[in-house]
């Protein structure tokens, strides 16, 4: 089998409800990136790759496609099936930018569930369940606010919440976590994601002030080093989730003893080949980890569930999509949507969603 043509579609995803704050700067609406890989099989194969923006993380929408446009020329010809050659022949042409690789990555491994019949994560070591416990995120907002939509999600289902905060004053973060604690049910976990805003001086007040709550800080403040320092001066357990850029990475803070777990992202570590090697290294560290991306549609969703399914279940924190945030499904069937606070992994071949492209109109390049 060999690649005949690729295609790079983009869409506007508009945030239901206004906006989603994080760290103090509002979403409104994310700009997403889709590929799809042909065959002379006849068969095709899809990726996507989301930043949250273009200061969440260093990557951003027009680095993606920029990427793409480099890389999409030295995959043509290819065998699609040969994922290693493919991730070699991307370095090649193209150093960085693993969150464009990661588009290509999750295609192949797409085309590669159609080709042999099976699912993605059958390719992947096997599912350890058939769904899998989701979490939700809540923006930053009014503490009044945050506790109503803690309450909504608790009565939904979920059992892991993540709480915004950052980009305000200090005294309004800690009444709203201190508030959504206290207003979740024990077997509800909370998660206080600060995404890079606090100073260290911060992360410590909150710490010692909530010492008394049981919750999870995450990514507290920007660079793996802040945080690494701050780690042992806290009440609670440090997840790094910006931080946690690629296998590398995710190595040294083992070493390092920088962390007690990750809140991890398929695009930014480059796709489900990497995220595969770091799901297997925090099993023998035995640190726990959320398997996410930073936004998305059903593309992305669909290899977020497809990865967990097959992690260790007691070290999977919980699968966050961006459905619950975003009106349209690429796959009105087939699209992965939360019920009872649970994902199902899709039903078909490969990723198991097939995306209308009429949703996203001509492609904004082509190769091939
Ligand atoms: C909650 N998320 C998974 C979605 C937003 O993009 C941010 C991210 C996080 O945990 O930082
Ligand atoms: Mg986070």
């Amino acid at each position: 089998m060999r690649i005949t043509e690729i295609h790079v579609y983009r869409r506007d995803l508009p945030v239901m409800g206004g906006s989603f704050c994080i760290a103090g700067k509002a979403l409104s609406s994310l700009d997403t990136t889709v590929v799809r890989i042909a065959t002379d099989a006849g068969l095709s194969g899809f990726g996507e790759t989301c930043p949250v923006g273009p200061v969440y993380q260093p990557q951003h929408a027009l680095g993606a496609r920029a990427a793409l446009q480099e890389m999409g020329p030295c995959l043509i010809g290819l065998n699609p099936l040969h994922l290693d050659p493919a991730r070699e022949a991307m370095e090649a042409s193209l150093n960085g930018a693993r969150y464009a690789k990661a588009a290509v990555d999750i295609a192949l491994w797409d085309l590669l569930g159609k080709a042999l019949g099976v699912r993605v994560c059958d390719l992947l070591g096997g599912p350890r369940r058939e769904r899998v416990p989701s979490y939700y995120s809540i923006g930053v907002l009014p503490p009044d606010e945050a506790v109503r939509t803690a309450r909504e999600k608790e009565a939904e289902g979920f059992k892991r919440i993540q709480l915004k905060v950052g980009g305000r004053n200090l005294q309004e973060d800690m009444e709203a976590v201190r508030r959504v604690s206290e207003a979740l049910s024990p077997g509800v976990s909370l998660v206080v994601d600060a995404n890079r805003a606090w100073t260290s001086r911060d992360a410590r007040l909150v710490s010692l002030q909530c010492r008394d709550l049981p919750l999870v800080l995450e990514q507290p403040c920007s660079t793996y080093e802040e945080n690494r320092a701050l780690r042992p001066g806290l009440a609670h357990p440090l997840f790094l989730d910006e931080s946690a850029e690629d296998i590398r990475t995710v190595l040294r803070c083992i070493g390092e003893d920088a962390a007690d777990g990750f809140g991890l992202k398929v695009t930014r570590v480059g796709g489900l080949t990497p995220m595969r090697t770091i799901r297997d290294i925090c099993r023998e560290a035995g640190l726990p980890a959320t398997c996410d991306d930073a936004w998305g549609g059903d593309i992305i969703a669909a290899a977020c569930i497809h990865l967990a399914a097959t992690m260790r279940p007691s070290l999977l924190e919980g699968v966050w999509i961006a459905a619950p945030y975003i009106e349209t499904h690429y796959d009105p069937e087939n699209g992965p949507e939360i019920r009872d606070g649970f994902l199902e992994l899709p039903k078909g071949h490969g990723l198991g969603v097939s995306p209308d492209l009429a949703l996203f109109g001509a492609p904004v390049m082509s190769f091939g």
